[in-house]
């Protein structure tokens, strides 16, 4: 802490001057970007230094993941420092503005909520002093890049994130690795990247791995003139770290994503015993007292057969390698949908990393003889979960009802045998971002209020709940007013759109999927159109419907639902009759720092999948956090909001687990279309010309109705919550017209938040899966 902002401004033009030529105030942002982000890396190396030193002899966790969706690194890391206002303020007094960082480009190594989870973990890990260290994939394109074409498609970019260069991460080395293949050896070069807490001189390290080749040219093959072959192994070796996969809920088999979690798995324990010895000495026995490895789902848990591999190859027998990896590993688990647990042809593991496949079988026998019916390999296919299941400590799940599941159901001949185990880790989301940062107003407010430890401490938000009056009810809508003109000027620039701050606005923001029901939404807001149209809905204010999605670049219904709501976009905004009533607007390359900008503006966040599909939700939280209300159904953490929040602050509806397991086989979407008039028109506009449509809405339209032969009518529910939800979104609507007591609500709802930090969330790990305490130094 008491980071020094003027000898940071200093080492900035010192760093401009060098590298440049240039003065703080000619500099480009690109060049600003990168002169800071050095700046800070000096000051802040001491007490990484410290921070490493002080955690080397005790018990420590590391969190391994393949993605870790950070964002924007600049301001926050300036925030948890406690200078970005005197950082601001330095530059403003020199004639440059800080705002123009705003053009920086997002690290999107992660797809969505699991990446993004695991960036607030190691936030409050560093926040709390918990000694927590990330081990990731260094992916030189990340998520796609997303904009519309004039038919209202998703195109997807490269990402090209460190074009510019990546002032954040230090290249170490002489920490390099082997990764080892069936068909050749890699380098893993590690990126040590700085995790900066937040009113502490804590520093954790995040350590991201990038595949190089062992030669980077063959000269055998150069001389012969043949340079093609010459670049060969070096393009082999860096196509594995080149591009993270871009889908977030359906695996895929692919050989080169088995290279990819092999690489992070190898080269993370290899990392982990070199430091190990160091320290303890040759003797592993006592590895586990030292070190607890969380996997963040079944993407790194190669990493328990290569343990095991690498204990053997020092001298340990099979049975004791597996006894220390099951006392080190502890896994997470993010979804119960089928289709997205990882099973690998066993043949495929084999010709890629024999030596896994081996090993991979050796503990399935072991498990057969010992739990005759429970399995990790059959009909050749290796079960990534139950590997992870049956090597481990600890299995958790990310919010209460989506741990019962896994015991009820998914999980449920696991949970017999090994009920200890079973764990709930309710998700959280960092304060200091997604409150502190990205809504300094908000934060202010109440800081006026309850003072100003509650970014550290959230629970204190709940000293708010006696305060909520007129007043402050009155200025926490002055604050959501500001952030939507911030928005409103945002959308403006962005996409061309020119929105009212006076309109209510209607936020889903989160990957686009099925189970996610954006279309749902879409459809409800053209039955909303067609009844504003034909005058049916007198005192419907205002509101602008706000879509923020990327789809998997492969996944055709998902983009098929882009294409629609682009269209009904379209549809809407031109037509005068909805002047001054309705908007709908779906913002191009929804990202973690649109989402600094979004959020903090929504009046209602719709979290509405069907219950027992979405395992947690993140964006539920940080929208709650800001003061949206949810509207809901009863699914992931939504459950544990709406408890805290209480359901006279929300709008809870829909079916409940319950309630879906008993109609789900007598389920007849048909029946329900031909009974609700208003919901066929909205959904014939898939097919009838009102909007542009082709081939592609006609099949979501067919796969509501009458389903496909992989999926039975309407999957998810849509026709069968249709009207309770729009009951709920009219509701809320109405209850908007007044202010005051809609302000209250979403004060309540601010004010009970205190549960969803993601520091809460790792003190649990900590005490309950780790058992590792904080450690100052
Ligand atoms: C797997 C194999 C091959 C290629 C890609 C993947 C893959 C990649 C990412 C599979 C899944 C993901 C991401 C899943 C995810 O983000 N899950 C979300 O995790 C959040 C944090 O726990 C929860 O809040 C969400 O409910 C859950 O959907």
């Amino acid at each position: 802490m008491n980071y020094d902002s003027l000898n940071i401004l200093q080492w900035t033009e010192a760093r401009l001057k060098y590298a440049h030529d240039v003065t703080l105030q000619e500099a480009d942002a690109n060049a600003l970007h990168e002169a800071l982000g050095q700046g800070v890396m000096m000051a802040v190396s001491d007490n990484w230094k410290r921070s490493k030193q002080a955690r080397m002899q005790s018990r420590k966790a590391y969190y391994i993941s393949a993605e870790y969706l950070i964002g924007r690194l600049v301001y926050a890391n300036l925030y948890n420092m406690g200078i970005l206002e005197e950082i601001r303020q330095l530059f403003a007094q020199r004639g440059v503005d800080l705002a123009c960082l705003e053009e920086i480009e997002d690290a999107a190594l992660g797809n969505g909520g699991l990446g993004r989870l695991a960036a607030c973990f190691l936030d409050s890990a560093a926040s709390t002093d918990i000694p927590l260290s990330g081990y990731g994939l260094r992916y030189r394109f990340g998520l796609f890049k997303q904009s519309f074409d004039p038919e209202g498609s998703q195109k997807e970019n490269a990402d090209d994130w460190a074009k510019f260069g990546d002032p954040w991460s230090y290249r170490r080395y002489n920490h390099t690795v082997r990764v080892q293949f069936a068909d050749h050896t890699v380098l893993a070069v590690p990126y040590d990247v700085p995790v900066i807490g937040y009113g502490t001189a804590n520093v954790g390290t995040l350590r991201l791995w990038q595949c190089e080749a062992e030669q980077e040219l063959d000269f055998t093959a150069f001389n012969d003139q043949d340079y093609f072959r010459a670049l060969t192994q070096k393009n082999r070796a860096e196509d594995i770290t080149r591009v993270l996969y871009p889908n977030d809920s359906t695996w895929e088999g692919k050989r080169l994503r088995i290279k990819q979690q092999y690489v992070l798995s190898s080269a993370s324990l290899q990392d982990m015993l070199r430091v190990y010895k160091g320290v303890h000495g040759p003797d592993l026995s006592r590895f586990a007292d030292f070190y607890c490895v969380q996997l963040n789902d079944t993407h790194p848990a190669m990493s328990i057969p290569e343990l095991i591999r690498l204990l053997m190859q020092e001298g340990l027998d099979f049975e004791g390698s597996f006894a220390i990896a099951q006392r080190t590993f502890c896994y997470t688990n993010h979804t119960v949908m089928g289709e997205a647990l990882e099973k690998w042809d066993l043949e495929l593991l084999r010709s890629v990393v024999p030596e896994i496949a081996d090993i991979i079988c050796r503990i399935d026998e072991k498990l057969r003889r010992e739990h005759p019916g429970l399995w990790i390999v059959e009909n050749n296919t290796v079960h990534m979960a139950n590997l992870s299941i049956y090597v481990s400590s600890f299995i958790n799940g990310v919010a209460e009802i989506h741990s019962q599941i896994l015991k009820d159901d998914v999980f449920q001949n696991w949970y017999r045998v090994f009920p200890e185990r079973f764990q709930n880790k309710t998700n959280g989301v960092t304060p200091r971002r997604w409150l502190g940062l990205c809504n300094p107003e908000l934060t202010q407010l109440i800081k006026y209020r309850i003072g100003g430890d509650f970014l550290k401490d959230l629970d204190q938000l709940a000293k708010l709940k006696p305060m909520i009056d007129d007043d402050l009810a009155r200025q926490f809508n002055a604050v959501k007013r500001q952030k939507k003109e911030q928005l409103c000027r945002l959308i403006a620039q962005r996409e061309g759109i020119k929105l009212d701050p006076d309109f209510l606005f209607d936020v889903q923001v989160k990957r686009l999927h099925e189970y996610k029901r954006q279309l749902l939404n879409a459809l409800s807001v053209v039955d909303i159109y067609f009844r504003l149209k034909e005058g049916s809905l007198p005192d419907f204010h205002p509101t602008v419907y706000l879509f923020g999605a990327k789809a998997a670049p492969g996944y055709a219904r998902a983009k098929a639902v882009i294409r629609y709501i682009n269209r009904i976009a379209r549809m809407i905004n031109n037509d005068p009759q909805m002047d001054g009533k309705l908007k709908v607007v779906f913002v191009q390359n929804y990202n973690c720092s649109y989402a600094e900008a979004i959020i903090p503006a929504a009046d209602i966040s719709q979290q509405i999948s069907p219950a027992g599909t979405e395992a947690s939700g993140t964006g539920n939280m940080k929208l709650m956090l800001n003061g949206a209300v949810t509207l809901g159904t009863l699914d992931g953490a939504n459950v544990e909001i709406v408890r805290e929040a209480g359901q006279e602050n929300n709008y809870i509806f829909g079916n409940t687990v319950e309630s879906l397991r008993s109609v789900r086989d007598s389920y007849n979407p048909r029946a329900i279309y031909d009974s609700n008039p208003r919901l066929r028109r909205a959904m014939d506009t898939l097919v009838d010309g009102t909007v542009p449509t082709d081939d592609a809405q006609r099949e979501l339209y067919h796969a509501l109705l009458d389903g496909t032969h992989w999926h039975r009518a309407d999957h998810y529910f849509l026709l069968l919550d249709y009207e309770s939800y729009l009951e709920a979104k009219l509701r809320a609507n109405r209850d908007y017209a007044h202010r005051l007591a809609f302000g209250k609500k979403c004060l309540y709802n601010v004010a009970s938040a205190g549960k969803f930090s993601s520091d809460r969330t790792i003190r649990e790990y900590a005490r309950d899966i780790w058992k590792i305490r904080p450690t100052q130094y």
